[in-house]
């Protein structure tokens, strides 16, 4: 269990439950959690009724390269796609400023503390995002940095994109497999630097597919744009 955030995976309660503190808190979260999922379930409606937009969370370790990604996403996609930005994190407004700096609406939701954003506070971001654009095609969420409890919580979000960069290690996804079972597209960052570390694409692919046989695997460099072709064609089908 997370000690600062106290998320985890419900379990079943039963009789037991009521007098086992363990099982009782397992209980609470099970009730947090669904709490979270109604939400996210709202959040989805408002997304697509007052903005029309489709809404993907972006989940990495700090630096994996998410505001990178998305810096480079915005510039290519300007005057083609209408973005807006949730950013999360725990302190400061820097990566929202960051991607305000590419003239798109940020809006910055800071944690203060819990290491993963929950469906309450995008409602909030997206109820900011609806009162500023009338419409938008598509909403980004950048996720607080972790690769763990971010995979628990559904912010209402249409898609999940996972990033593991490269220093990272190739042995990730075996050992963090949630995150990678419950997005849809997994993308491995910070490809330029291929030759300076042990990362076998062959061993992540391997791993990945075992874990979710219907990820999308996709390599690239948001530095140099390598890759990042393939990323916006996918983001294309997501307009038909
Ligand atoms: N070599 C290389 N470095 C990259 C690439 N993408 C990002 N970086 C670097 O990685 C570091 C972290 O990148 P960010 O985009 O801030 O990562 P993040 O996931 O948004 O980080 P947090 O928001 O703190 O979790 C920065 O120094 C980036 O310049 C890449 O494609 N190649
Ligand atoms: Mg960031």
């Amino acid at each position: 269990m997370c000690e600062q955030c106290g998320c985890q995976s419900p379990q079943p309660g039963g009789k037991a439950a009521e007098k086992n503190p363990k099982t009782m808190l397992l209980e609470v979260n099970r009730r947090l959690l669904a709490a979270n999922d109604k939400q996210a379930a709202a959040n989805r409606r408002l997304a697509e009724e007052k903005l029309g937009a489709v809404v993907i969370n972006l989940i990495s370790s700090p630096g994996g390269g998410k505001t990178t990604l998305l810096a480079a996403t915005i510039d290519r996609l300007a005057g083609r796609r209408k973005i807006g930005v949730l950013e999360g994190d725990i302190e400061t407004e820097r990566d929202a400023e960051r991607l305000r700096a590419h003239g798109i609406p940020v809006v910055a939701l800071t944690t203060g503390g819990a290491c993963h954003l929950d469906a309450p506070l995008v409602n909030r971001g997206l109820q900011q995002l609806a009162a500023k654009e009338d419409r938008l095609d598509l909403v980004f969420i950048e996720n607080v940095g972790n690769l763990v409890c971010p995979a628990t919580f559904d912010l209402g979000e249409h898609y999940r994109v996972v990033l593991l960069s490269v220093p990272e290690g190739s042995d990730k996804p075996a050992k963090y497999p949630r995150a990678f079972l419950t997005s849809q597209v997994f993308l491995v960052s910070k490809t330029d630097l291929l030759p300076h570390f042990d990362f076998s694409l062959d061993e992540v692919r391997q791993d990945a597919l075992g874990i979710n046989p219907d990820l999308k695997i996709l390599p690239l460099a948001a530095k140099d744009g390598v890759g990042l072709d393939a990323w916006l064609a996918w983001l294309e089908t997501l307009f038909p």
